[in-house]
């Protein structure tokens, strides 16, 4: 039984999802609501571990691009059993920072896998944990990147392996995200994320007020 609320952020990079994320939880505490965010890859000890392999190569070889799909189908199937479903069915509003439409877009448009076996491999690891709402934050590749950058310089962080991506890869990742927001127009938003960090604070929480309500 699923009594709590699903909702995810999705979106090419820089888009804002971990800043909105953030600011979406507070709202959402400050009106009493019980929240948990969790985030993709990783959300789990599992996942984290998954993750260092994925983004800095932490096992010490190149991945082969199959193998990429399995582990973040791998972190997800964990988070979702071990953390998402448990939530929902405690009630709670569970905020996700990318889910299994980040496989679709990434894996599926961006490196040319079957967008149709993307969303099998997806279906077998979320095991009907659907998001209630998808808030695709969409912006222009080079503007993305502009702010991931400045983050980096700010917090000494290093350029990830899928960052490293040519920009026709995400140019193809950020139409996949479009046309995912056609084939499911109720459960996916799109939203402006070239406007100021309060301007979309405010259209993601009257999405969520109506999701909510
Ligand atoms: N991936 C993930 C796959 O390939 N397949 C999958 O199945 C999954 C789950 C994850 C990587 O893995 C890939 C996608 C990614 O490449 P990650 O480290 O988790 O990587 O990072 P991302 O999710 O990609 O997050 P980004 O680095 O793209 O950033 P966000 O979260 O979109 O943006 P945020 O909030 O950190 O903001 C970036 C900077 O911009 C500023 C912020 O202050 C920050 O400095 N900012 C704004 N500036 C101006 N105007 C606004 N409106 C702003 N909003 C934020």
């Amino acid at each position: 039984m699923r009594a709590g609320r699903f909702i995810t952020f999705e979106g090419p990079e820089g888009g804002g999802k971990t800043t909105q994320a953030k600011r979406l939880l507070t709202r959402l505490r400050d009106a009493g609501r019980d929240v948990l965010y969790t985030r993709e890859p990783g959300g789990t000890p599992t996942g984290e571990a998954i993750r260092e392999i994925l983004q800095h190569d932490k096992a010490g070889e190149p991945l082969c691009d199959q193998t990429e799909v399995f582990l973040f189908a791998a972190s997800r199937a964990q988070l979702v059993r071990r953390v998402i479903l448990p939530a929902l069915e405690r009630g709670t509003v569970v905020v996700c920072d990318r889910f299994a439409d980040s496989t679709t877009a990434y894996q599926g448009y961006g490196r040319g896998f079957s967008v149709e076996q993307m969303l099998a491999i997806n279906a077998f690891a979320i095991d009907g944990a659907e998001p209630d709402v998808t808030l695709l934050l969409d912006l222009p590749i080079r503007m993305g990147f502009e702010r991931v950058e400045g983050r980096q310089r700010q917090l000494f962080e290093d350029v990830d392996r899928i960052e490293r991506e040519a920009r026709e890869f995400h140019e193809r990742v950020r139409n996949g995200y479009l046309e995912l927001a056609t084939r499911w127009p109720t459960r996916f938003r799109t939203i402006d994320a070239t406007r100021t960090p309060d301007e979309v604070e405010q259209t993601v929480w009257e999405i969520v007020q109506g999701v909510l309500a």
